[in-house]
C-alpha cells in the first residue's frame, strides 16, 4: 500500500529544508522541522497551540535562523503527491519520524495519508533533544497528544451539527417548474413501467396476488400526486423540449427474453420512485413519504415475482413431496425414503419431532446421501442450523416457528424456505416474506399432525390459493390415493403426504399410484 504526505506534510518538510538553510546547519534535522510545523499553518500547529507551544519558543530553545524571505509558493509548491518512500530518500534524517508518523496513521480509524499531526507525533515519540524539550513542556505527554490527534480526527470525519434541519427550497420560479417538470416526467415512467409490469403479472405469470400489490401502488401515485398537485405538474409539462424524449440508447430496444424485459421494467419504476421521492420532498412531505413507501413496495414485488419464477423454475419436475418421519414407517425410514425416490419422489423432508439432535444429525446425512444420488431435493422441518449442518437444500418453518427473515440470516440465500400456511393471509404474507414455496393445508383431516378446529383448512383453501398464488405450493394434510384427485380438481399441482407413503407396506408403489394422478 501507497502511502501518500498531504500537502500540509509537505509544505512542513520544504519548510523544514528552508530553515536548515538559513541556519546554516550542516544538515537538516529534528528540530528544523519542529520549528517549520509551528511555522506553518498547519494541525500541527493548531495542536502545538492546544499545548501552549509557540514558535518563539522554539526558536528561543534550538539554533535555528528563519528564512528572510518568505516561500515562493509557485516555485515551493507543487501539485503533485509525496510519496513517503521519495520523502524518506529525500529526508534521510528524518527517517524515524517519517516511520513514527506512519504507525500513528495505520493505528487511527480510517487510516488516512500522513498529515503535518502525524509528522509532530513522529517528532514526539523520536529520541533525541527534540522530543526531551517537547515532553518537558507540562502538558505535552503521548497520551494527551494522542488524545488530541484522535480528536481533531473525529472532528474532521464527522459531519457538523447542526441544530436544525437542512431544507432545500426551490427559491426561483423556474426551480419550482423545473421540480414539477421532473416530478411530472418520473410519475409517467413510472405509470408507464406499472403498466407493463401488470401486462407481464396478467398474461405471463397470471398472478392475481402481486397483481393487487400493483394496483395498490397505482392507487399510491395517484394519492400522492394530489399532494403534489397535478394542475402544477400538466402546466410544467414540457416534452418538446425534454432532452431525454430523444436520446434512446440501443439497449432500450433490445430484450433478450421476457425475464429481461420484466427486471428492466422493475428496475425503471424503483428508479422513478427515488426521483419522485427526492423532488417531492421539494414540494410535499406527504408525498414523498407515500413515493418512499411506494419504492419499498416495488422493491417487496420485484423480489416476489423473481423468487416466484426462479422456485418454479427450481420446483418444475416436483409434484410430490415426502415428509418422513421414524415413527410412522413400519420398516424403517430407509427403505420408505429410498423406494420412494425411486419410484419419483422430488422433494424430501425430514420431520422428526422426537431424535435428539446427534441422533437428527447422523440420520440426516444419510437421507442427504439417498437424495442426492436420486437427485432430489432434501428439506429438514424447522432447523436451520441442522440444514446447513447437514447440507440440506432448505428448511420448512411452520407458523409457530422462526420467521422467514430469520432463517434466511442463519442458511442464506440459496437455501430455500418452505413455510406452512392455513388461510389465504397467511398464504399471502408468506409470498411478501420471501418463502420460496408454500405448504397449504390441511386438505383433509389428518392425524400425522394436530390441528385446532378453526385451522381446517379444506379443499376452499386450496381454491383460493389456486386462484392467486403463482409460487410453488403444495397441498397437504390428510391426502392419499382415493382423495388425491380432489385435490388436483381443486387446483393443486403438487401434493405432500406423510403417512400414505410412510405407513405403506410397499412405498414405492403407492409413491407411483399418487404420482400417476397427475394430469400430463
Ligand atoms: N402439515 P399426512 S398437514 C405436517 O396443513 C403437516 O400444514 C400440515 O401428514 C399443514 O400426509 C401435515 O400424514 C400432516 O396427513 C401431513
Amino acid at each position: 500500500m501507497q502511502h501518500l504526505l498531504t500537502a500540509g506534510a509537505q509544505r512542513a518538510l520544504k519548510q523544514a529544508e528552508r530553515i536548515a538553510q538559513s541556519s546554516a546547519a550542516p544538515e537538516l534535522d529534528a528540530c528544523h522541522l519542529l520549528a517549520a510545523l509551528a511555522f506553518e499553518e498547519s494541525r500541527a500547529a493548531e495542536l502545538l497551540l492546544a499545548h501552549q507551544i509557540e514558535l518563539a519558543m522554539i526558536l528561543e530553545q534550538f539554533p535555528i535562523q528563519l528564512p528572510e524571505e518568505p516561500a515562493n509558493s509557485d516555485s515551493d509548491s507543487t501539485n503533485e503527491p509525496l510519496e513517503l518512500s521519495q520523502a524518506l530518500y529525500h529526508f534521510p534524517a528524518l527517517r524515524e519520524i517519517l516511520n513514527q508518523a506512519l504507525e500513528q496513521v495505520s493505528r487511527s480509524d480510517v487510516p488516512t495519508e500522513i498529515g503535518s499531526e502525524h509528522l509532530l507525533w513522529g517528532l514526539l515519540t523520536t529520541a533525541g533533544s527534540h522530543s526531551e524539550w517537547l515532553r518537558s513542556q507540562g502538558t505535552l505527554t503521548t497520551a494527551a497528544f494522542e488524545q488530541n490527534l484522535i480528536l481533531q480526527q473525529r472532528q474532521s470525519a464527522e459531519p457538523i451539527n447542526v441544530d436544525f434541519a437542512f431544507r432545500v427550497v426551490p427559491t426561483t420560479a423556474s426551480d419550482q417548474t423545473n421540480t414539477f417538470r421532473t416530478i411530472d416526467a418520473a410519475a409517467n415512467r413510472l405509470r408507464e413501467g406499472l403498466r407493463v409490469i401488470e401486462d407481464y403479472l396478467r398474461f405471463t405469470l397470471d398472478d392475481a396476488h402481486l397483481m393487487q400489490l400493483l394496483k395498490n401502488t397505482r392507487h399510491q401515485l395517484a394519492e400522492a400526486l394530489r399532494f403534489i398537485g397535478q394542475d402544477s405538474l400538466i402546466a410544467s409539462r414540457d416534452t418538446l423540449h425534454d432532452v431525454g424524449t430523444s436520446i434512446s440508447t440501443t439497449s432500450e430496444f433490445e430484450r433478450q427474453s421476457m425475464e429481461h424485459l420484466l427486471q428492466a421494467n422493475l428496475k425503471r419504476v424503483q428508479e422513478a420512485t427515488r426521483t419522485l421521492e427526492e423532488f417531492g420532498k421539494l414540494i410535499s412531505v406527504e408525498a414523498a413519504a407515500l413515493f418512499k413507501q411506494m419504492r419499498y413496495a416495488l422493491y417487496t414485488l420485484e423480489k416476489s415475482i423473481l423468487s416466484c419464477l426462479h422456485n418454479q423454475r427450481r420446483l418444475e419436475d416436483c409434484r410430490l413431496y415426502l415428509l418422513v418421519s421414524e415413527s410412522l414407517c413400519h420398516h424403517g425410514s430407509g427403505p420408505a425414503v429410498r423406494e420412494a425416490l425411486a419410484a419419483g419422489v422430488g422433494i424430501v423432508q425430514i420431520r422428526e419431532k422426537e431424535m435428539t439432535d446427534r441422533q437428527l444429525l447422523e440420520h440426516g446425512r444419510h437421507v442427504r446421501e439417498w437424495t442426492r444420488a436420486a437427485g432430489a431435493i432434501l428439506i429438514m422441518n424447522d432447523r436451520p442450523d441442522l440444514a446447513v449442518a447437514i447440507d440440506a437444500d432448505g428448511v420448512h418453518v411452520g407458523q409457530d416457528e422462526l420467521p422467514v427473515r430469520e432463517v434466511r440470516q442463519i442458511i442464506g440465500p440459496q437455501r430455500m424456505i418452505g413455510v406452512s400456511t392455513h388461510n389465504i393471509e397467511q398464504a399471502r404474507q408468506a409470498v411478501l416474506d420471501g418463502a420460496d414455496y408454500i405448504g397449504v393445508g390441511p386438505t383433509f383431516p389428518t392425524t400425522t399432525k394436530s390441528f385446532a378446529e378453526h385451522e381446517y383448512a379444506g379443499l376452499n383453501f386450496i381454491k383460493q390459493v389456486a386462484a392467486e398464488i403463482t409460487l410453488p405450493w403444495f397441498a397437504i394434510g390428510g391426502i392419499n390415493a382415493d382423495n388425491l384427485c380432489q385435490a388436483v380438481q381443486a387446483g393443486a399441482q403438487r401434493v405432500a403426504v406423510s403417512s400414505t407413503i410412510c405407513s405403506a407396506p410397499e412405498p414405492g408403489q403407492i409413491t407411483s399410484e399418487l404420482l400417476s394422478q397427475f394430469p400430463g
